[in-house]
């Protein structure tokens, strides 16, 4: 197979994960970095032999080597760069939020058709295999009729006002930083393991820190808690710290979830817990290789991930033997994997999230924020 060429826009956090990523997917070579900030770009490829690290992505846009990029900027900058790819020519996995407008969104998916060009939206947390066996689970039918689907995403890194990172800033972030960022998440695995489509909902953010200390010296995500003091400014926040929203999933399905960075010890807890007529079953981020499973007449069942124990539609989510934990990473490892491989097979049908579902969960949180300031219930359109 050919080898694949491809670039990484963004060195944060997440484009430290791409890069892992990538690195161990055989049929792809990162063959350039680009980021606004030369020296930390720099720092983190010393030693890969990268050919080319850019502080211009539009040099390897106009690079004809290049056959796919990763766009793991700020949110803000996702719309306009993943545009530009598009009408380069280069196969696209954007980082989630898609854009910061459903209108945008909307352009991004079309525009991605017209071209017939591979496109990816990085929904990532999919692809624990304890996840995709629910999702098997429930294909199968042994759930039953899905009743409930309730569950939160709780992160404590924004708890104190002192917490501070570029998500905070709508301009830079988007009107909604914790709906938009780990609401999207839960939202996008909820459909997706279910099957069902949320139909209406009703929305309540808030934001209990109106103003916040933002550090003097740009920062990375995660990294707040080691500054002192007198190392910041204090800045007004219009981005919610908090959401809860109750929904419908057609006809009967009903739920309820909460998202939230100010939650004391939660430190990246996405939990989704699923009520079927026939049984139900839970699973916890912080503790993905196990999933329970609930029955109303015999003991309650805890699995342990185990490739040769998953359902066979959940088995190629798994890469180690039982006992050895796979995790976030390792999500990211199988989304590209599948990516990639649509890229070097034209006609194949995607395996993974893409600009379409990155749409829908721009819908979904427009309904969210129209809810929330009409404080009333709004329908979801399917698309
Ligand atoms: C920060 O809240 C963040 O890094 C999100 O942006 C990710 O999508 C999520 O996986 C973990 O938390």
């Amino acid at each position: 197979m050919k080898q694949i060429k491809t670039a990484i826009f963004g060195t944060g956090f997440i484009g430290r994960v791409h890069l892992d990523a990538v690195r161990r997917l055989e049929s792809v070579d990162i063959a350039a970095i680009a980021d606004t900030n030369i020296e930390v770009a720099k720092r983190l490829t010393a030693g890969f032999s990268i050919p080319t690290v850019t502080a211009d992505y539009r040099t390897i846009l106009n690079d004809p080597a290049i056959d796919a990029v990763h766009i793991c900027t700020p949110n803000a900058q996702h719309f306009s760069i993943a545009k530009e790819a598009l009408n380069a020519g280069k196969h696209v996995a954007c980082e989630k939020p898609l854009a910061t407008t459903v209108e945008e969104a909307q352009e991004l998916v079309a525009l991605a058709a017209r071209k017939g060009l591979r496109n990816c939206v990085c929904h990532n947390l999919r692809y624990y295999p304890m996840v995709q066996h629910l999702r098997a689970m429930r294909e199968a039918g042994e759930l039953g009729e899905i009743l409930v689907v309730q569950g939160t995403y709780s992160q404590d890194w924004l708890l104190y006002d002192t917490d501070w990172n570029w998500r905070i800033d709508s301009k830079v972030g988007g009107v909604s930083r914790c709906m938009a960022d780990i609401g999207s998440h839960w939202f996008d695995m909820a459909e997706h393991v279910t099957g069902l489509r949320v139909s209406s909902l009703c929305a309540d953010l808030q934001t209990f820190h109106t103003v916040r200390k933002e550090p003097k010296h740009a920062i990375e995500t995660f990294a707040n808690k080691l500054l002192g003091p007198e190392d910041y400014i204090e800045r007004p926040v219009d981005t919610e710290d908090f959401g809860a929203v109750i929904f419908r999933m057609g006809t009967r399905a009903r739920g309820s979830v909460t998202a939230s960075q100010v939650s004391a010890g939660r430190k990246n807890r996405l939990s989704i817990e699923i009520y079927g007529t026939k049984a139900s079953a839970a699973w916890d981020q912080e503790r993905p290789n196990e999933l329970w499973v609930g029955h109303r007449e015999t003991g309650n069942q805890l699995l342990l991930k185990d490739p040769a124990l998953l359902q066979p539609a959940a088995r190629s989510y798994a890469d180690l033997p039982g006992g050895h934990t796979e995790g976030y990473d390792d999500t990211t490892k199988q989304m590209f994997r599948r990516f990639y491989a649509s890229i070097g097979a034209p006609g194949s049908s995607p395996e993974y999230p893409q600009f379409v579902d990155g749409l829908r969960q721009l819908t979904i949180l427009k309904a969210e924020l129209d809810s929330h300031r009409t404080r009333g219930w709004i329908d979801v359109p399917a698309l």
